[in-house]
């Protein structure tokens, strides 16, 4: 496997000459998020992002994410012009050397918390999840914004987008889906990137929005809308592992020959329909980390691995769950369980 670091880019207070300092770490996960969502991506940007990269001694791994346009989503509009925009990405992408992009088909959110900095027993402070507390939250006023979020919506231009939302079932967005893979997997086999589709997150819907890449029998219907190495996954344990009936170890064991990219962190469930974001040792939530690298290690996984979302520890502020300390302990944690998983198998 190959470990990496999500940076946010120039703005993000967590700096490339700070990641290089974690043990082993040469590997980053970025984006270009000055660029409107559905516009491509010149190949300049993509080169300079590549060379502040390189010249901070790592290498840019991942691209996280190249986000799809809601018109694709909804399959309305300009759906076949940011198609073709989002494959001249992958284009350009390539050219830059670039082998994996991660993205999502979440409806209009990515990911979603109650609160960004729920305060835990031992003096740190996370994310959480709380299904009430979202349900009365008024994502029209604005009540919930996430770092993740395109945050380019007027108040009317998000009403607008849910109302059209309301005539989009499952199966319109599994059609769109199909669509969009229709397109851009054959664009990525040619240039050979691999793509990545994160789980949604948590996996459930809300908001009364469709929500398809949530447990594995959906997962396994995905694969099958396009039949492709390059059609592949984000295996995010802590997105899919909040649901109880998602097993993430047992998901790794069926899916690794399409998982090109492992978010690995830790969740604790507190309630239905209600976590806590955790550190990234087992023993400080719900999921056996062990055991779901073990399932990697078993399956010979050679593809990127990042820590996730980190609590806020010593004092660290920063965007929520993208503290440098954290990530970085999950980090440490996560090369020590590899290494030993490893060694184990080899005897
Ligand atoms: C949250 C992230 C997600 C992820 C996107 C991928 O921390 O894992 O925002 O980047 O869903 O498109």
């Amino acid at each position: 496997m190959k470990m990496t670091f999500r940076w946010y880019g120039e703005d993000d207070p967590v700096t490339l000459e700070k990641i290089r300092q974690i043990p082993g770490m040469r590997g980053i996960v970025t984006a270009i998020y000055d660029i409107p969502v559905g516009e491509a991506w010149p190949l300049e940007r993509i080169l300079k992002l590549k060379k502040t990269v390189e010249d901070a001694g790592m290498e840019l791994s991942v691209i996280e994410s190249v986000p799809v346009h809601e018109d694709i989503k909804m399959g309305c509009g300009d759906r076949d012009r940011y198609i073709e925009n989002y494959c001249t990405t992958l284009r350009n992408l390539a050219a830059a050397g670039v082998d994996c992009v991660c993205y999502n088909f979440m409806p209009v959110f990515d990911w979603t918390r109650s609160d960004l900095a729920f305060n835990l027993p031992d003096g740190s402070n996370a994310l959480m999840y709380d299904e009430a507390t979202v349900l009365k939250m008024d994502p029209v006023a604005g009540e919930l914004s996430l770092p993740g979020w395109d945050a380019s919506y007027t108040k009317d231009g998000m009403k607008a987008l849910l109302d059209a939302y309301k005539s989009v079932s499952e199966e319109d967005l599994w059609n769109n889906l199909k669509y969009f893979l229709d397109r851009v997997i054959k664009v990525a086999e040619e240039v050979k990137v691999k793509m990545a589709i994160h789980p949604d997150d948590p996996p459930w819907s809300i908001f009364g929005l469709p929500r398809i890449i949530t447990n594995k029998a959906n997962i396994e219907r995905f694969l099958k809308l396009y039949d492709s190495p390059y059609n592949g996954l984000t295996l995010c344990s802590g997105s899919l592992g909040v649901a109880p009936n998602n097993d993430v170890a047992d998901l790794v064991r069926t899916f690794a020959d399409r998982i090109h990219f492992a978010h690995i962190r830790n969740i604790k469930i507190t309630g239905d329909k209600c976590f806590e974001e955790a550190a990234h040792l087992s023993s400080a939530g719900s999921l056996d980390i062990y055991d779901i690298v073990k399932a990697y290690c078993e399956k010979g996984f050679d593809g990127y691995v990042r820590p996730d979302h980190g609590r806020m520890i010593w004092g660290e502020s920063g965007k929520p769950g993208y503290g440098l300390f954290d990530r970085a302990l999950g980090a440490a944690y996560l090369n020590g369980l590899f290494e030993a998983a490893e060694k184990e198998l080899k005897k």
